[in-house]
């Protein structure tokens, strides 16, 4: 992985000496010198959360000055849980994606007993708790989120990768406020066939997840459907207390709208919860639903898109 570059972009700077003076010969950049980063590099501040392998604090690179999350994972934990693999597989997946809507992940290091991934630090935080404090979000909200998520899905699909795990857990909140889709803890080339155990919460899943059968990229259509309901309404729409009535309303599509929900929200959210992978409405189809292009502020995805 060669992502050494943004924390030191201060390195390629000109000074107005530069214009003056004989010119420099060129100096290799951090990433040149093929450096490695150390916990030496960065000052370790608050801790922004905890996680099954360890935290994830603010933490500062002391040269730039460049503010960024660092999460910290156990080595032995992630040996006795069989993740390493994974791991790596998330980190070769994450490092390689470069999206407005995805959190970055700039770079990795270890020591004996741990290993360090440098994430983009999202500064107005986690999605689930800005949800909860208001407890459901209008109409404009609500639709920017979805066309900044479908945005975000159509590059990782372009990349062949699934995410399989879109829900407000997963999603923090950048300097404007934009949703950036932070967990690859589940994502998988695709297609997929595998059947890991489904832990945690159904809420999100679709019925080939929960029913074990293949499944391909439009599992993340189901659940921007699912998102799109939470966002609206403050819980998702196939909640129950347990398990098994949750598995029976997915597999009905047993969906019902408080009545303050538009008929245009209803229609985008039905079209996209089909049991039928085939029948879901695609990506560029969400994009252009006429409660998107009613509701949604798009500038956000104009702008990224011309840099
Ligand atoms: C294994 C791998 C390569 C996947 C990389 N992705 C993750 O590890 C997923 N992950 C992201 N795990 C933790 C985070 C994470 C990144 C958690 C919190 C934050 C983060 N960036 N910024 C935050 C953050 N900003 C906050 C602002 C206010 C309150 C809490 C905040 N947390």
């Amino acid at each position: 992985m060669a992502s050494k570059g943004p924390l030191h972009s201060k390195e390629n700077v000109k000074t107005a000496k530069a214009a003056i003076a004989p010119p420099e010969k060129p100096q290799p950049s951090r990433e040149e010198k093929k450096k490695k980063w150390t916990l030496e590099d960065f000052e370790i501040g608050r801790p922004l959360g905890k996680g099954k392998f360890g935290n994830v604090y603010l933490a500062r690179e002391k040269t730039t000055k460049y503010i960024v999350a660092m999460k910290v994972l156990s080595k032995t934990q992630l040996k006795s849980g069989h993740f390493e693999h994974q791991l790596r597989r998330e980190i070769e997946i994450q490092s390689h994606l470069r999206h407005p809507n995805i959190l970055r992940l700039f770079g990795y290091f270890y020591d004996t007993t741990r290993v360090y991934l440098i994430l983009e630090y999202a500064p107005q935080g986690e999605l689930y708790k800005a949800l909860r404090a208001e407890r459901k979000f209008d109409e404009k909200k609500s639709a920017t989120f979805v066309a900044q998520l479908a945005d975000a899905l159509k590059y990782c699909h372009s990349k062949k990768v699934i995410h399989r795990d879109i829900k407000p857990e997963n999603l923090l909140l950048g300097n404007n406020g934009e949703l950036k889709i932070a967990d690859f803890g589940w994502s998988v080339h695709s297609p997929s066939s595998r059947r890991e155990t489904l832990c945690g919460t159904l809420d999100y899943l679709p019925p080939e997840m929960i029913e074990g059968r293949t499944h391909d990229e439009k599992v993340d259509l189901w659940s921007v459907g699912v998102l799109c309901y939470e966002l609206l309404t403050g819980s998702p729409p196939f909640e129950t207390k347990s398990h098994s009535d949750t598995y029976k309303k997915i597999c009905r599509i047993d969906v019902h709208f408080p009545a303050h929900v538009s008929p245009g929200a209803k229609d985008l959210i039905m079209r996209l919860l089909r049991h039928d992978p085939k029948e879901r409405l695609s990506l560029d189809r969400v994009l252009t639903h006429p409660w998107i292009r009613e509701h949604a502020d798009v500038a956000s995805l104009v702008v990224h898109k011309r840099k």
